[in-house]
């Protein structure tokens, strides 16, 4: 690092910090190979970039050659030091995309342009538009439009313009909002209608596009063989040659702009005429000469005047060597690496189109950092002053030694202690006040940082703080924040460690010395006085888990070890413990698993380990046809449907309705659980909204739960406007008694935010008498804005007798049992004890005072130790009343559902449609990639039955499919668990019932129950001529 103390921003303004973000095998690191050989400083011999995969340096990443985390290296070009992330596109790992994207201020996304858009593509993009990166377009594997596809250069020109469509389209939806998840994004499918090259090449640019080749931010590469170029580089070249300005011809290099060789003029396609046989000047001057010279190389009959003519106009200094290579690829590789760097292109636009750190920090500071709204005026005024201040150096980057240091530590890794970088003696060199070594185990841990705000140096002290650290909260905060000691930081080049006695803001770095103080991720600062980064946001959940234990018991202290470290290392890893009692580790998916348990095996642990099946969640909800809603909402709002059961004291009786919400509306409430914790959360004291940190507010100056308030009322509408038969004075009232009961929200549950409503019960119905209702408030209604103040008439006060005032304070006092009652119930099920889902509940509690009760010794009650009990039963009653209304009506299990994306040669359609039949697959639709041998199924798979998915594919398919998983959305099995033949019909079918076997609802059901030691109603034997029965069940 060079001291130019004068202008310590000159020094600033020249970095960059990028990240390569992609769907998987896109060609990420084959890239990032060139990127290294060509300005990492040597770590990379250009021979063998490409295929090194350099950033791949764990034996799991080559074994299987896909990335699995990203890692960083600091490259050199023309004057830029640029710090390069390398990311996997592997669904399993998106968590190291979000690591990464934090770090970078530019993201390079590649697509593959015979693979076109995939999931994971969409996904990079809400990631990089989230952190607000600002993205280069990258079109790799250009080669195989010429090699494999044979495409014609117009032909390839289509596709290649459909791709930077599709790919607007993509970001375009994300910035209005219109998609909520990526599964959204992809089954809206390619962005307008595209069916054919005529209206993909009217589709003049928009100016709104972010990705446009004319403005330089596309780049069209084949990373394999080392070359690619911008509009610029062609435009430059032809300027003088067409007697044209750089500019112009950068202008009209893409799109239908049309050279009329006569007259020496850039036409519009009416202009030019001539039917279909005019080329777009991107056509004519870049990929026709581009096909000349690969077919004059590999084609047998080729003109290998061409390669001549190529090195000769471009003045290329080719070694004559390697022209006559016998292997014409290699002759290829070279000229080609020659004449249109690959390194060149690339780094040229990054220096170009992204920001350095000082641009970015002031345009990311929102994500990063988003301002806080004091709600709670006593606060320390110099605090906030100098939180104030701290945010604004962030903002400016500010480097100098005076500014306040900040640094995010977005994931910490673990590297084996004799990967660190060791002296001429073969020591590991140490920083100084470090210790030797790192407690008893042989790896250390190391943070993946950037520093934001002023100098880090090793040996500071800095102030480690988590995520929920508030500065200006004084004293309960302690437990937020800790001291540390920075023992060395090191620049990474990949696997290797540089070490360094600085680094200024802007700078990524790997920071030694804090394994024992952060988990994952944490912000570090020279001054108390600093809020946290907002959190990172991940694609998905850790969802598959499974519970472990060491296969000898002795060892399960090194088990316990070795789960802490894994859960330390590895940045997207649950690790918790189940109600029973079992370890259970959670991971995004069965490649992530399987590296883990590997992980554990082999360096955190060393014991062999006992992996159980993988542990699925379910949820459990009623059976509901959305045509019947009115009906639904008349019934639920006081009909005579419920279920009625009484305290064991006969002083509540407490009566349940149920009604199952509509689909969209539980979907809203699932997607927004976190907005919904932070809205109903608020109660609790907090001092400023930090709604902006929960959700990425991509709109930003809307209102959350304003947001929040019309998806709500979008879903009920939706679902009102699907009914069958729906005049306008049906639907009309439907929505008001929709209003109304929205407006009577007391609680969601489980948790408090589940998708599952509690109503407050309606005051006009009236009970036994002198009985009292327990009421409740419209507290989440509130909380949502549904409440205008004016309803909510008290009721209560006109009958008040001095009973009924005291049993009146007793029924206010035993609110919060209701809802314990409510919550306790829908986090466990009556089918299996797993969560409810997409339900909605009145409770009517009444108590009635004591003299009407027949236990006349009672007279203890007014002691408040009686009350704990009294409350106690109203729970147990509430929550017993809600899982007995369940049953009575018609419970269903719900699954949680993977969208599937397949691509498989057509040969293999047939296996691969019998996989998907075995795993109770349901395919959504099927396309044929239009120029490729490839065709794309999108399906839905349970996620009970994923596991082993993608292995049995590739065995039957002979590794020709591929399939990616996402977790997509929760569905309800349509059958009845408890099915009994009682028609006819029914009858005939399935015999008198003793001899149904299970249906999958019930296999499912009974499977959970097993396995948490729940009663299991097995079939026993009646006749001994069923004896089959007994049979299938083992
Ligand atoms: N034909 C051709 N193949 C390429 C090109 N670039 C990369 N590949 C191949 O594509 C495969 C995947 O390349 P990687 O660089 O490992 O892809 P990646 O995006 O890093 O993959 P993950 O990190 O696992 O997501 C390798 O077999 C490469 O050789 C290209 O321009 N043309
Ligand atoms: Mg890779």
């Amino acid at each position: 690092m060079g001291e130019s103390e004068s202008d310590p921003d000159s020094e600033t303004r020249k970095i960059r910090n990028i990240c390569i973000l992609a769907h998987v095998d896109h060609g990420k690191t084959t890239l990032a190979d060139h990127l290294i050989a060509a300005s990492g400083g040597g770590v990379l011999h250009p021979k063998l970039a490409g295929r090194l995969r350099f950033m791949d340096y764990l034996d799991e990443e080559q074994r299987r050659a896909i990335t699995m985390k990203s890692s960083s290296i600091a490259l050199h070009y023309k004057n830029h030091s640029i710090n390069l992330i390398d990311s996997p596109g592997h669904m399993d790992f998106c968590s190291e995309v979000s690591t990464a994207a934090r770090l970078s201020d530019g993201a390079l996304i590649l697509v593959d342009a015979v693979e076109g858009v995939h999931i994971q593509t969409h996904a990079v993009l809400r990631q990089c538009w989230i952190e607000k990166l600002s993205p280069c377009l990258v079109l790799n594997k250009i080669d195989r439009l010429i090699f494999e596809l044979r495409l014609s250069p117009m032909e390839a020109y289509t596709r290649l313009s459909r791709i930077v469509h599709e790919v607007n389209g993509i970001v375009s939806g994300y910035k209005s909002e219109k998609y909520f998840s990526d599964v959204d994004a992809v089954l809206s499918g390619p962005s307008g209608d595209m069916g054919d090259e005529e209206s993909s090449e009217f589709v003049e640019d928009d100016e709104e596009d972010t990705f446009q080749p004319q403005k330089g931010n596309v780049a069209f590469v084949c990373a394999l063989d080392g070359w690619g170029f911008g509009i610029h580089e062609f435009a430059e070249f032809y300027a003088s040659k067409l007697g044209a300005s750089t500019a112009a011809l950068q202008k009209a290099l893409w799109g239908p702009r049309y050279f009329n060789p006569k007259t020496k003029m850039i036409l519009g396609k009416k202009a030019i005429g001539g039917g279909n046989k005019a080329r777009p000047m991107f056509v004519q001057f870049v990929l026709e000469p581009l096909w000349q010279v690969y077919q004059a190389a590999l084609d047998a009959d080729g003109n290998k005047g061409m390669l001549e003519k190529v090195i000769k106009s471009f003045n290329l200094s080719v070694p004559a060597r390697e022209v006559q290579n016998k292997d014409q690829k290699v002759v290829l590789q070279s000229v080609m690496s020659r004449w249109l760097p690959l390194s060149d292109a690339i780094l040229s636009m990054v220096i170009k189109c992204m920001p350095d750190p000082i641009a970015a920090q002031s345009f990311r500071i929102s994500r990063l950092l988003p301002k806080r709204e004091l709600l709670d005026d006593q606060v320390d005024s110099n605090v906030l002053a100098e939180a104030e201040l701290v945010r604004k150096s962030i903002e400016a980057c500010d480097s100098r030694h005076e500014a306040p240091c900040v640094t995010f530590v977005s994931k910490m890794f673990a590297v084996p202690l004799k990967m660190l970088p060791r002296d001429s003696h073969g020591m590991i060199i140490y920083g100084p006040g470090e210790e030797g070594g790192e407690g008893e185990s042989s790896e250390c841990f190391l943070a993946f940082a950037r520093v934001f705000s002023g100098v880090l140096y090793s040996g500071q002290r800095v102030f480690v703080l988590s995520a929920l650290y508030d500065p200006l909260k004084g004293e309960s905060m302690q437990k937020h924040v800790q001291e540390a000691e920075l023992q060395s930081l090191y620049l990474m080049m990949g696997q290797g460690l540089k070490p360094v006695a600085s680094v200024k803001a802007g700078n990524v770095v790997a920071i030694r010395g804090l394994g024992q103080h952060i988990l994952k991720s944490a912000t570090l600062s020279s001054t108390k006085n600093c809020w946290p980064f907002s959190s990172m946001i991940f694609q998905v959940a850790p969802t598959l888990r499974v519970a472990i234990e060491p296969s000898d018991p002795a060892d399960i202290g090194a088990v316990l070890k070795g789960l802490k470290l894994l859960n330390r290392a590895d940045p997207f890893v649950e690790v918790t413990f189940s109600a029973r009692g079992e370890h259970v580790l959670a991971a995004a998916g069965e490649v992530h698993l399987e590296r883990c348990i590997k992980d554990l095996k082999e360096r955190f642990a060393k014991v062999s380990l006992e992996v159980s099946p993988p542990l699925v969640s379910y949820k459990e909800t009623i059976e509901g046809e959305v045509t019947h809603m009115l009906e639904n909402l008349k019934s639920f709002n006081g009909g005579s449907e419920y279920v009625e059961k009484t305290t064991p004291n006969g002083r509540c009786v407490v009566r349940v309705h149920i009604m199952k919400l509509p689909p969209a509306l539980t979907k809203v409430l699932d997607e927004s659980s976190d907005l919904l914790a932070d809205i109903i959360g608020a109660k609790s004291g907090q001092t400023y909204k930090s709604l902006e940190t929960q959700r990425p507010s991509i709109v930003e100056d809307e209102n959350p739960i304003e947001l929040l308030k019309k998806r709500i009322m979008d879903a009920v509408d939706k679902d009102i406007l699907s009914m069958t038969e729906i005049d306008k004075e049906r639907a009309d009232k439907s929505r008001a008694k929709w209003l109304k009961l929205l407006r009577r929200i007391w609680a969601l549950g489980p948790r408090h935010i589940g998708p599952n409503f509690l109503f407050v019960p309606d005051f006009k119905r009236k009970g036994a008498d002198n009985c009292v209702l327990i009421r409740g408030s419209s507290y989440v209604s509130e909380r949502l804005g549904f409440v205008d103040d004016s309803i909510d008439g008290d009721t209560a006060a006109e009958t008040s007798s001095e009973a009924t005032r005291v049993l009146s304070m007793e029924a206010e006092r035993l609110e919060s049992s209701v809802v314990s009652g409510f919550q306790l119930a829908t986090a466990a099920g009556p089918l299996c004890d797993e969560p409810m889902w997409g339900l909605a509940f009145v409770v009517e509690a009444y108590i009635s005072p004591f003299c009407g009760q027949a236990d006349e010794s009672e007279t203890s009650h007014q002691q408040p130790e009686q009350y704990g009990i009294f409350t106690g039963q109203v729970i147990a009653a509430v929550k017993d009343a809600c899982r007995a209304a369940v049953l009575q009506k018609k419970p269903r299990l719900v699954e949680a559902m993977y969208f599937c994306e397949l691509n498989t040669p057509p040969e293999h359609l047939g296996p691969m449609y019998a996989v998907l039949g075995r795993r109770r697959a349901r395919v959504s639709k099927e396309i044929m990639q239009e120029g490729s041998p490839l065709f794309t199924v999108h399906a839905y798979v349970p996620v009970s039955e994923s596991f082993g998915f993608a292995d049995e594919l590739r065995r039957w398919t002979s590794g020709a499919a591929s399939a990616l998983l996402v977790l997509s959305h929760w569905e309800a099995l349509p059958e009845d668990p408890f099915f009994i033949p009682k028609t006819e019909e029914e009858i005939e079918e399935f015999g008198d019932g003793s001899s149904v076997p299970p249906n999958t609802a019930r296999k499912l059901i009974d499977a959970v129950r097993r396995r948490k030691g729940l009663p299991v109603e097995e079939k026993v034997v009646q006749h001994a001529t069923k004896q089959r029965t007994l049979a299938r069940k083992v």
